[in-house]
């Protein structure tokens, strides 16, 4: 049995002690292990090998003292055995070789077997969970827009053309599309759930390129469905996105249970907008921790300070864990997020 964590616990809107913290990419470029690994394998080679993804997933938990781990591994993995042929490269993030552009492109499509393709995944994701237990493990997938921008766009973009020209003129195709995004997502999220995830992240990084009646038509229907699905597993379901300030009360509709926040939107704002039944998780600017400790200490203050005594509140970062961080100064944020305790706060929550 697993014991409780005041990760899950703030999830739910349970008491605990402490205001619970994690990191996303916490497993990754910026640790001297992981690096030095990286020098002699692909990340795809090391996102599908056993012994790295249990490694890389378990060490914040144990250098840093995290709250939760994020299982290492990447968006893009589900769409190699669904028949997308694609690289990682460093510096630049997925690259697709075809691109998806017509109804033809996406007959070709598998749908995903997540145990039967990805059995390197499920298995650490056990060994994981006995190796950290009762440290809960986050598993993830790309939300369907997001992942739809890399196979439409053929690569990281920044106006996403090709993705709104088929949002906006083939309506029926792109439907095809997030239909079968969101199936995946699904089945990849209830096996590893299966296999001992204890909470889910979705994903969407760039929705904020989407204007709200965009959302509203093009990516919400999608987005309930699969929360809808997830939460008959009772495992908190979280929605991360960046730019996405407008979008809020959109993605408060989808049914997550826990809403992810860059550092653009004030977190006492957004709960006082959307109310107490979410838990929020959030917001701290990644460059911060490329500043000194003090203007970090000052700014991480203000953001525990305005959600003082909130149980549905989680620490993170607006976005990832930046390339060049120095460990040393994310072990002393969970220390300081960790040993906070609460002056008068003028929030009333
Ligand atoms: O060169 C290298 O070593 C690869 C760098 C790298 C790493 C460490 C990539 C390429 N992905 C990852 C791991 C990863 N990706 C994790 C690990 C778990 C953790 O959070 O600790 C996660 C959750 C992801 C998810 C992911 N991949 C997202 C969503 C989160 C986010 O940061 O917005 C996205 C958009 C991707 C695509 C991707 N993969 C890699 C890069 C550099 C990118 C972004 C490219 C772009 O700018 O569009």
């Amino acid at each position: 049995m697993r014991g409780s964590s005041r990760f899950i616990e703030a999830c739910w809107g349970k008491p605990h002690n402490g205001i619970p913290v994690w990191f996303m990419r916490q497993a990754g470029r910026y640790q001297p292990a992981y690096r030095q690994l990286r020098e002699r394998y692909s990340f795809l080679e090391m996102a599908l090998s056993e012994k790295v993804i249990v490694d890389v997933t378990c060490r914040p938990v144990e250098e840093l003292g995290v709250d939760a781990a994020i299982l290492f591994s990447d968006i893009m993995i589900p769409m190699g055995p669904m028949g997308i042929d694609f690289d990682i490269q460093e510096h630049k993030g997925p690259v697709i070789a075809h691109p998806i552009r017509r109804v033809q492109d996406l007959k070709h499509l598998k749908p995903l077997r997540p145990e039967d393709d990805l059995p390197e995944i499920f298995r650490s994701i056990e060994q994981i969970c006995r190796r950290i237990d009762p440290i809960p493990l986050i598993g993830f997938a790309g939300a369907p827009f997001t992942l739809a921008s890399y196979l439409i766009e053929g690569g990281p973009s920044k106006n996403y053309i090709e993705t709104k020209k088929m949002m906006w003129e083939q309506p029926e195709l792109w439907h095809e599309v997030m239909i079968t995004l969101a199936d995946a997502v699904v089945s990849h999220l209830h096996a590893q759930i299966r296999h001992g995830v204890q909470a889910v992240q979705i994903f969407d990084s760039w929705i904020g390129a989407l204007s709200v009646e965009d959302f509203e038509y093009a990516v919400l229907p999608t987005m309930k469905e699969i929360f809808s699905r997830l939460n008959r597993l009772h495992v908190p379901t979280i929605y991360f996105g960046t730019g996405s300030a407008a979008l809020l009360p959109l993605m408060k509709q989808t049914g997550a249970r826990v809403l992810s926040l860059d550092w653009r939107v004030s977190l006492a704002k957004v709960r006082q907008d959307l109310g107490n039944e979410m838990a929020l998780q959030g917001n701290m600017d990644p460059v911060l921790l490329l500043s000194s400790w003090d203007v970090l200490a000052r700014h991480v203050r203000r953001i525990l300070d305005s959600m003082a005594g909130d149980p549905r509140y989680i620490f993170n970062l607006g976005h990832g864990v930046l390339p060049n961080t120095n460990p040393e100064l994310l072990k002393r944020l969970v220390a300081m997020i960790h040993d906070y305790v609460p002056g008068t706060n003028d929030i009333g929550i």
